[in-house]
């Protein structure tokens, strides 16, 4: 079973902690292609939205990292990641939702700046500005969730821990985690501590540590950023529209499938 995914991806961590977790053996794959947005080759014929994760197994593709959760929870029920009970399950994939829509959007903006260094000066210090605010307002959205629990699931770890996992973990690499002695900071640590959860996060730390020479690609070496949903209305809202328009300047963001026609806008 071929996984395509980043290590820095949350998306394709969630997934890759999944499948740890239950056992599952799989290759891990950086496309070739990754960032390009090109349509030809296996990863594009594999996911039109050129996006990881992606999951073959056998005859069976799927891109998507929801979809694919689902996939895996189903294929290989044990042990499961969603409880029982359906307000419970309802609870965990809300959880989910959060953290692959706003949270992720809030971490992916705070790399631009990082690792891509898309805005220098007052317009940097203004967006990790609005980037650490908003992470200190949805690490106390999941704090209230957690409450007192060791996990997400309650008594055990389950499908919200595998979702939350990757964005606390990347908030901690930015130095915008948990208050020392938290909740959610004791969570971070005993979540971390899972050996499905520490591999993940050994490969995204490697990836971390290479990723201002990865950076340049996108700067000067043809590759295109995908801006889009959720991550594109956080660089708008937070006040990085220059940002966009730099990227559209100089070819190298673009947005999600199917591209637009490389024509002018008439007028
Ligand atoms: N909704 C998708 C989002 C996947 C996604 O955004 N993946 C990013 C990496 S974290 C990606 O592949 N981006 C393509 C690019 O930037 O070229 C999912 O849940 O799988």
């Amino acid at each position: 079973m071929l996984l395509y995914e980043h290590p820095l991806s949350s998306y394709a961590q969630k997934i890759k902690i999944a499948l740890r977790e239950k056992g599952v053996p799989f290759t891990a794959e950086l496309p070739e292609s990754f960032g390009t947005g090109r349509d030809a080759g296996p990863f594009a014929a594999a996911n039109p939205r050129t996006e990881v994760p992606v999951l073959l197994d056998g005859d069976v593709t799927l891109f998507e990292s929801t979809v694919i959760l689902e996939y895996v929870e189903e294929r290989w029920p044990e042990p499961p990641l969603l409880p029982a009970e359906p307000a419970a399950r309802a609870f965990a994939r809300l959880t989910e939702e959060v953290c692959d829509t706003q949270y992720e959007a809030v971490n992916w903006g705070f790399g631009e700046v990082l690792w891509f260094r898309r805005a220098t000066g007052d317009l940097a210090a203004h967006l990790r500005a609005q980037a650490a605010a908003q992470t200190a307002v949805l690490q106390g959205w999941l704090s209230e969730r957690l409450g007192a629990a060791a996990w997400f699931g309650g008594a055990g770890f389950g499908w919200a821990d595998a979702a939350a996992a990757p964005m606390v973990n990347r908030s901690v690499h930015y130095g915008l985690g948990p208050a020392p002695g938290t909740p959610l900071a004791r969570w971070h640590a005993r979540v971390s501590a899972r050996p499905a959860v520490a591999a993940t996060f050994a490969e995204f730390d490697a990836a971390a540590a290479r990723m201002a020479e990865a950076a340049d690609l996108y700067i000067s070496g043809g590759r295109r950023r995908e801006y889009r949903d959720h991550r594109l209305d956080w660089m708008i809202r937070s006040g990085g529209i220059e940002v966009v328009l730099a990227g559209l300047r100089d070819g190298n963001v673009r947005f999600s499938w199917p591209a637009p026609l490389a024509e002018p806008v008439p007028g």
